[in-house]
């Protein structure tokens, strides 16, 4: 039996999370919580980067990140399913994929400025250089909200979980300046039901 690590919070293990699902692997994959703040627990030594998800393979070796997850996780369902193999579809999946990570990659920053420093200590020009990244990525998608397969892509099981994330840290925003992705978002959840399935607990 193959582990997924995460915290149940976490938007990229949320990823991996639906991958399983969406790939009909959840008699193969289990998904077990996970620390990123405990030294005792073995994820330092799973991943030296001490960061979740990660995917614990049978000879106790472990794969990270989640892109890199997703892909083994496709590979073994066959191949092709939620990467998809036509070059076109790919690269725009995996752009997309790029994206989404990215968008949440700030919004995550922008979360632990606020729990590792006093409030005092906040940096607000670093704030705005996240803030820019996540607002310009945003637009970018609300000008052209992307497609949505049956399985759900890479791409789009991403773009999900950084839109679950945000509505999650940044509650209302999304609905209010992202009418468009809300909506895509309410579809997303209404086509593949892990998404709501793998909603993370109450802060
Ligand atoms: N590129 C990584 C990002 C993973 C990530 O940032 N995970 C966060 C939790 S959502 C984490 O482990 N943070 C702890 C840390 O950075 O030390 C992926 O795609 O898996």
């Amino acid at each position: 039996m193959l582990t997924v690590r995460t915290s149940f919070g976490s938007p990229f293990g949320r990823k991996a999370r639906i991958a399983i699902s969406v790939l009909g692997l959840d008699s193969k994959v289990s998904v077990e919580s996970a620390t990123t703040q405990d030294p005792a627990d073995p994820l330092r030594q799973q991943n030296p980067l001490g960061k979740i998800p990660v995917l614990v393979l049978d000879d106790g070796s472990a794969i990270f990140d989640s892109p890199v997850i997703i892909e083994y996780l496709d590979h073994l369902a066959g191949g092709g399913k939620i990467i998809p193999a036509d070059a076109k579809a790919r690269f725009d999946a995996l752009r997309l994929q790029a994206l989404a990570d990215g968008i949440m990659d700030a919004s995550i920053l922008i979360v632990y400025e606020g729990r590792y420093r006093p409030a005092e200590k906040h940096e607000q020009k670093w704030l705005d250089l996240q803030a820019g990244k996540v607002d310009r990525s945003l637009a970018a998608l609300e000008a052209k909200p992307p497609g949505l397969d049956s399985p759900p892509n890479v791409g789009q099981i991403s773009l999900a979980c950084a839109l679950g994330y945000r509505e999650f840290r940044f509650p209302g925003m999304l609905k209010k300046n992202c009418p468009r992705l809300s909506a895509w978002l309410d579809n997303f959840a209404a086509r593949v039901p892990s998404f709501d399935a793998t909603k993370p607990p109450p802060a």
